[in-house]
């Protein structure tokens, strides 16, 4: 029989190393769900949302370094996923959407689901294409993967109309290299190595790669030779951390603290990140945190390759061999035990973090102070969300564990981002993943509470404090967890939760324990 176009995308993802969909499909994407079947090699995980689609496609990039597929269910499906994939984007991941639309001759009819879905893509994707024919989705399948492996990574998305589909196809196409990053220019390593000899006045901050294990390293042989200080966003896409790895000071989210950690700072260098700034706006405080008459230098763009300027640097600083400075000791700390505190709770990671560990934070206020007490843990590493949508937690780690099978992921989640993306439980059930849910109840939007005071409204009254607690009725996530095929315990004591924590480093297989705080 001949090849559809449905068959001859799939042989062309395949073929261009995208050999992982998450998939929520309808009847628009039969054909491509059908040719699952004719073509090997397409691990293929069902998600409840879409939203944990396209979550989970996230933090298998992040983790395996290249681009998972999701396939989505026209304009809405597409709406669904958006969230995420805004989270995505920011954490420059990269992905191959292939959304679902109907045969073209069908849009003249204004039927239920019709939508403008290039126009929901757009704002969520890097490329987007409609691809017209059977013999042309093959080819546009391959510039989508390419689109996706462009540096850092970038979101793709592919209009898959079902009679592009169903109609024959003339073969699989090759995916085209992507163009190598931006390369860092010798002027630009000279004036950032001019610009460190500021000693302490000086900051280093990283962003992409830069704060993988290698990264740092070079970092700290930097900050060893000039003793400049080395700082990373609060939020980072993958930070490597514990015993043995360079520890970077982390911008905190609050911006008087943000501002205290960078002031004194004359010379900012930029490897891989953006000028720093402030979360939000509030009224009377800055957006930008460097200190007035700061010099920013950037010497590797988002874009670039932050490793390779690195290198770059440390050799213009004759730092190659130097002993890097602030390399964590390792040591953890003694079981805690008594009534919960945030202290307590990051006691209590520190001490079992198993080595590999991925580290998905979603902990919002509760995990703000979990650092220091996870420092010295075996090498782990540590994902944060990158554009702040809340209800990335759980599909991340859904992804990041299809990633690495052989790690231990640890997914941190305010009870409040649960409840955005509870049903990725299901498929981390389903696919009998590695994946340790830790949800911090404290029944509220806890947040929100600082944050009304820091916009200006420091009395909130009971409808606007209705607003924020979570507490009527309260939900019971361990019972939420049984019924989505997850074992799940409570825990109302440091001594419990040690113990269900290190019970859960142990034994494999996806596990929630609900922390009443
Ligand atoms: C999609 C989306 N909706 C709403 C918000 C606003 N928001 C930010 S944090 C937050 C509450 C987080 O609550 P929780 O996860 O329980 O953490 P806590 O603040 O209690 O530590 C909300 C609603 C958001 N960031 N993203």
């Amino acid at each position: 029989m001949a090849m559809t176009g449905a068959e001859s995308l799939v042989r062309t993802l395949l073929a261009g190393g995208v050999d992982v969909c998450f998939a929520n499909p309808g009847t628009s994407e039969m054909h491509f769900v059908a040719a699952l079947d004719q073509v090997a090699g397409m691990r293929c995980v069902l998600g409840l949302f879409e939203g944990v689609c396209s979550g989970a496609a996230d933090g298998y990039y992040r983790m395996a370094e290249r681009p998972a597929s999701t396939l989505l269910h026209l304009g809405p499906g597409l709406a669904n996923a958006a969230a995420n994939l805004h989270n995505a984007k920011k954490a420059g991941s990269g992905i191959v959407n292939i959304v679902g639309e109907h045969a073209l001759s069908h849009l003249a009819h204004d039927t239920p689901l019709k939508a403008d879905i290039e126009g929901i893509a757009r704002p969520f994707s890097h490329w987007v294409k409609t691809s017209p024919t059977a013999r042309s989705v093959a080819r546009d399948g391959a510039l989508a993967i390419q689109a996706a492996r462009v540096a850092p990574g970038q979101i793709a998305t592919l209009i898959l109309p079902a009679d592009t589909a169903w109609s024959e196809a003339d073969g699989v196409a090759d995916t085209p290299a992507p163009p190598p990053p931006v390369a860092t220019r010798p002027d630009d390593v000279v004036a950032a190595a001019k610009a460190l000899r500021a000693g302490h006045a000086a900051t280093l901050l990283l962003g992409g790669a830069a704060m993988r294990a290698r990264g740092l390293d070079l970092a700290g042989r930097i900050a060893a030779r000039t003793g400049c200080r080395v700082m990373v966003d609060g939020n980072a896409a993958r930070l490597a951390r514990g015993a043995g790895r360079v520890v970077p000071q982390r911008l905190a989210f609050v911006v008087e603290q943000a501002l205290a950690m960078l002031a004194g700072t004359t010379q900012l260098v930029l490897v891989g990140s953006k000028p720093p700034a402030a979360f939000f706006a509030y009224p009377g405080k800055p957006s930008l945190l460097t200190p007035a008459g700061c010099t920013t230098t950037e010497l590797c763009a988002v874009g670039g390759d932050p490793l390779a300027a690195l290198e770059a640097l440390a050799a213009e600083l004759d730092a190659v061999h130097t002993t890097p400075a602030g390399v964590a000791q390792a040591g953890r700390p003694a079981r805690p035990s008594g009534a919960i505190t945030l202290d307590g709770l990051g006691q209590a990671l520190g001490a079992v973090l198993p080595e590999g560990a991925i580290v998905i934070d979603e902990s919002v206020t509760t995990g703000r102070g979990f650092f220091p007490s996870t420092a010295g843990a075996p090498p782990h590493e540590w994902l944060k969300n990158m554009g702040g949508s809340i209800g990335f937690g759980t599909p991340v780690a859904v992804g990041a564990a299809i990633a690495c099978p052989d790690r231990k992921v640890v997914a941190l989640i305010g009870d409040g981002s649960a409840m955005y993306t509870f049903q990725a439980l299901w498929t981390m059930a389903r696919e009998s993943l590695d994946i340790c849910v830790v949800i911090f109840s404290n029944r509220s939007y806890r947040i929100l509470y600082s944050q009304l005071a820091d916009v200006g409204c420091p009395d909130p009254g009971p409808r606007a404090r209705d607003m924020l607690t979570l507490d009527r009725p309260t939900l019971d996530f361990a019972g939420m967890a049984k019924s989505l095929g997850v074992p799940g315990v409570q825990v109302r004591d440091l001594d419990t939760f040690g113990q269900q924590l290190a019970n859960a480093m142990t034994q494999r297989g996806p596990v929630l324990i609900d922390v009443v705080m």
